[in-house]
């Protein structure tokens, strides 16, 4: 025991619907309250949206709302209301009629194809996923030193259950040609500036073809919320949200590697085993942003709260990771001296939050509770965080600070 503690320990330090009109959305969006992310500058506005509860408003033009922490306390699903909405462009579709939406899937096919919503609900057999959602800037506000883009607190992240079908099948049913090197995705939404680049995603064509990169249309048992990417919308299990297309209508097969902005100069992180770079250093080489690292929460309790000391407490939260399942989630109640394995919750599939939960007494006085979660193949989370120009990709262990009287 003792041995298997330290080497996890060892492990967690290793530096390895519905019609939205532009009057509803105009006007529906005023702001109510306000909330401060914890760094410099993180004063925003709780905003409701159609179809959404008050969010915390990064910017409006697009649409960029981000979870209230708390949220993630409720259970290891994201209600449809509270999920992070994230979008580049600011022409963003304000009306969709799901008769005549189509997904054209073309390119290096032998039968290039057409699909209507009905069709993909009634002509192929839908599969499920529960799998978490994550922006690659989530947690960006907490770089130090600070990074360009969203100034996003812990919130650009979800779990949903997904119903749709597998790109694999639709892709099959076109007839993918010799010599295919990746799929290219692209939805609804434009660039206001012809010279701003359209928001165009590509994944090799193995990955594509895995089975479980899906086409869903629902979410958590109903339609796609239209932030979300309503009628249809790319999900891609364990990997950053940048490949999660929405309102997607145009699937390409090319033959060769796709060299659009959004995967050429965007979301690429440094090619080595961090993803990591000296601070204020740009990379010597990159590649395109693929799977979540691993990472944990606490969400019983916020920083700064109080409790009862020597009293049972509970400390409870979730983890998750890119897909080879969570293990083991280790706890410390001071500050990363001691750790303690907590008890995991369900079992949602190897891409969803895993709920983590341990009952503990702390002593009066001020306590830095820590958390470290460690994956099926050994990956976990670095006690300090690594630092990379675009701010992609945070996974420290995270520290809540209580007070107990
Ligand atoms: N059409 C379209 N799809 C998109 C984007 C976009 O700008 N346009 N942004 C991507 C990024 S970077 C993220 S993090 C996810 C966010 O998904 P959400 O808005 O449903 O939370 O959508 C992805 N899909
Ligand atoms: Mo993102």
């Amino acid at each position: 025991m003792a041995d298997r503690r330290s080497l996890l320990m060892a492990a967690c330090g290793a530096m390895f619907g519905v019609p939205l009109s532009k009057a509803a959305f105009l006007q529906r969006a005023f702001a109510e309250e306000s909330v401060h992310l914890p760094f410099a500058n993180g004063e925003r506005p709780l905003v409701q949206y159609p179809g959404k509860r008050p969010l915390i408003r990064l910017t409006s033009r697009p649409p960029q709302l981000e979870t209230p922490f708390t949220v993630f306390d409720e259970g290891p699903i994201t209600p449809n209301d509270a999920f992070f909405v994230r979008y580049h462009l600011a022409d963003i579709p304000l009306s969709i009629d799901p008769q005549a939406h189509r997904i054209e899937v073309s390119g290096n096919v032998d039968r290039p194809l057409s699909l209507s919503l009905n069709e993909l609900k009634t002509a192929f057999e839908p599969i499920d996923v529960i799998a978490v959602n994550q922006c690659s800037g989530n947690s960006r506000g907490f770089f130090e030193p600070r990074v360009g883009g969203g100034q996003l607190g812990n919130g650009a992240m979800g779990n949903a259950r997904w119903r749709g079908v597998p790109l694999k099948v639709v892709l099959d049913k076109a007839g993918v040609q010799e010599g295919a090197r990746q799929v290219v995705f692209n939805g609804l939404d434009r660039p206001v500036l012809p010279e701003t680049p359209d928001f165009i995603k590509a994944l090799d064509i193995d990955h594509a073809r895995d089975g479980e990169v899906m086409i869903a249309y629902a979410m958590n048992g109903e339609d796609l919320p239209w932030l979300n990417g309503y009628p249809a919308r790319l999900v891609v299990p364990g990997h950053y949200g940048t490949y999660w297309v929405k309102h997607l209508s145009e699937i390409r097969v090319v033959d060769k590697v796709f060299d659009g902005f959004w995967m050429k100069s965007a979301y690429r992180i440094p090619d080595n085993a961090c993803a990591c770079t000296e601070p204020g250093r740009v990379a010597t080489s990159t590649a395109p942003i693929q799977r979540f690292d691993v990472r944990s929460f606490i969400t019983s309790l916020g920083d700064g709260a109080t409790v009862t000391a020597r009293k049972e407490t509970l400390i409870k939260g979730i983890a998750f990771d890119g897909g080879y399942g969570v293990k083991t989630v280790l706890v410390s109640i001071n500050g990363g001296q001691d750790w303690t394995d907590a008890k995991l919750g369900p079992d949602l599939g190897r891409y969803s939050f895993r709920e983590w939960r341990l009952m503990t007494q702390l002593p009066e006085g001020e306590h830095f509770l820590r958390v470290c979660a460690i994956n099926a193949i050994g990956q976990s989370q670095p006690m300090s965080p690594l630092w990379n120009p675009a701010g992609y990709m945070r996974n420290a262990v995270e520290t809540v600070r209580v007070i107990a009287h």
